[in-house]
């Protein structure tokens, strides 16, 4: 089943799709550009419609070919191969995901590409772990028949990633699609294309078959991502990103009655009780609020504290925020730049509305001056807000940046009314040091994932997605190889 690979004739300043097995660069094209300093990275080949219609021309085409053929063991033996290639061009992907995000090299080299290896590998364990199903029956004539289920591949799969852990989450969902026998075209973010550019290179390199793996670049609406999802030959969408982003796919996606699976946006809630570790709530909140410069969808924006803790809760929280170090990847600093000086807009327009709403702003709230090139970048200050009403827009929109709203409670019914009082349902952080209470409160969060006293703490067998404008399905475990695979039932007359 392994191909052999060409030499890659690129750089990484100027990244072509791939499709059909072959580095395709074509007249459109688009620039990167880095949030540090707002310097051009790279210059990336769009993909139009026509390109698309191939790699998904392709993508179908690998599906008769070798990789239809293969066994489980055999497919997962080459995503073991494309871990193991990542890991040793590893500097190289870290570097990528650095200059795309300008996150910091200790999170890129500790999350992002560790991750999206080991996405590869557990998805490889898990598909050859996987039985199916047998039932027995008896007949009239007593003889007896035997059922058994197979797993198919569902056919090509859209893969759709966003931009804040670019390579961990289309890791995330492409090793599993393949893991299941699926071929895959995959558009990552405009924002960030250089790490999923080098995937393409390492799936290239250890020999997956020309149209298994096919990468386009591009934008969403009107371009490469909406003439995918429209595409009639795709049979299934997997999507990360904007819950309104989900709703417009869902619209294209209605007309071939397409699979959706959903990873959209948070609005989640922290509470803390006042029996809580208080060091361990306040610097896990303080994680779960900046980590990433609060790109993360998991990221509390809401913070509920009972009313005994709350002043020393904020004090100590505000001093921790106002003591990260801000600055780029290699300066060994807390908290990089937003992703675009767009996205800082967004922000910075949500920091002068809780003003506006009347919250009082502790912490932050503007732009911070460095005097060099990194002015031009899309840094801003790490902030914590009170005293808003829970109506604020600020309590009820995603921000998706370093900020958070901190509001007392008094109960705990209340707080988990506060708390599941929104219309996203993603992840909610509880922290208590009585374990019934932990319980009975993670219970009753309207959420796909909720930690006690942790947050991001990642088992890749767990179901992983949100409820209500959140998401839609599961991944993760059996739940990500159930939403890859057709289950087919045989009946067998004996
Ligand atoms: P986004 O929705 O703007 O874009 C995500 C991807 O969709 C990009 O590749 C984009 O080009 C593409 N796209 C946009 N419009 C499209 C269209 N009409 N048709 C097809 N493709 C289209 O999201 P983003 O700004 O890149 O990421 C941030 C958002 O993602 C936040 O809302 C965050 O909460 C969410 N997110 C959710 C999870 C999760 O697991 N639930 C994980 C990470 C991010
Ligand atoms: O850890 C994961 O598997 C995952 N999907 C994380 C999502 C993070 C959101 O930004």
């Amino acid at each position: 089943m392994r191909s052999e690979p060409t030499p890659y004739p690129f750089s990484q300043r100027q990244l072509p799709c791939f499709i059909g097995g072959e580095f395709v660069a074509s007249g459109r094209a688009f620039e990167n550009v880095s949030p540090v300093n707002g310097a051009v990275i790279s210059t990336v080949t769009e993909a139009d419609a026509g390109e698309v219609d191939r790699a998904v021309r392709a993508a179908r085409e690998a599906l008769r070919g070798p990789w239809g053929r293969a066994t489980t063991a055999e497919r997962c033996a080459l995503l073991r191969k494309v871990a193991e290639r990542i890991e040793q061009r590893f500097d190289e992907f870290v570097s990528a995901e650095i200059a795309d995000t300008g996150k910091t090299l200790k999170q890129a080299s500790s999350l992002d590409i560790p991750r999206g290896a080991a996405n590869f590998r557990a998805y490889a364990d898990l598909a050859l772990a996987r039985g199916s199903e047998c039932f027995e029956m008896g007949t009239p004539d007593g003889r007896g028949a035997l059922n058994y289920s197979v797993h198919k591949p569902v056919g090509v799969v859209a893969v759709i990633a966003p931009w804040n852990l670019p390579f961990l989450l289309m890791t995330w969902k492409v090793a599993p699609a393949l893991a299941c026998g699926n071929t895959v075209v995959a558009k990552p973010s405009e924002e960030t294309p250089s790490s999923a550019a080098l995937l393409a290179q390492v799936m290239h390199e250890v020999g997956v078959p020309p149209g298994v793996f096919n990468l386009v670049h591009g934008f969403g609406p009107g371009s490469t991502g909406e003439a995918l999802v429209r595409h009639p030959d795709v049979n299934a969408i997997a999507f990360t990103g904007e819950s309104a982003t989900g709703a417009a796919i869902m619209k294209s996606a209605a007309d071939s009655v397409k699979a959706l699976s959903f990873e959209l946006g948070g609005k989640n809630a922290a509470l803390i009780f006042a029996d809580a570790d208080f060091e361990a709530a306040v610097s896990g909140t303080l994680r779960s609020v900046f980590a990433n410069t609060g790109q993360v969808c998991l990221c509390s924006e809401r913070v509920y504290v009972e009313r005994a803790l709350f002043q020393r809760f904020v004090e100590t929280l505000a001093s921790r925020a106002r003591a990260l170090k801000l600055g780029g990847p290699y300066e060994d600093a807390d908290m990089g730049p937003l992703i675009s000086r767009a996205h800082r807009d967004k922000v910075l327009s949500y920091y002068r509305l809780a003003r506006t709403e009347h919250g009082e702003i502790v912490c932050g709230g503007g732009v911070p001056e460095f005097g060099d090139e990194r002015d031009r970048g899309a840094f801003i200050e790490p902030t914590i807000v009170t005293g808003l009403p829970e109506s604020a827009r600020c309590v009820k929109e995603e921000i998706f940046g370093p900020v958070c709203h901190v509001a007392p409670f008094d109960a705990e019914e209340q707080a988990v009314q506060l708390a599941n009082d929104t219309r996203y349902g993603l992840a909610a952080a509880v922290w208590t040091s009585n374990l019934q209470r932990a319980h009975r409160v993670a219970r009753q969060m309207e959420v796909g994932i909720a930690w006690v006293n942790d947050w991001f703490l990642r088992d890749l067998r767990t179901p992983f997605g949100g409820v209500k404008l959140s998401g839609i399905g599961r991944e993760g475990g059996a739940h990500s190889l159930a939403f890859f695979s057709e289950p087919m039932n045989i009946c067998v007359k004996l």
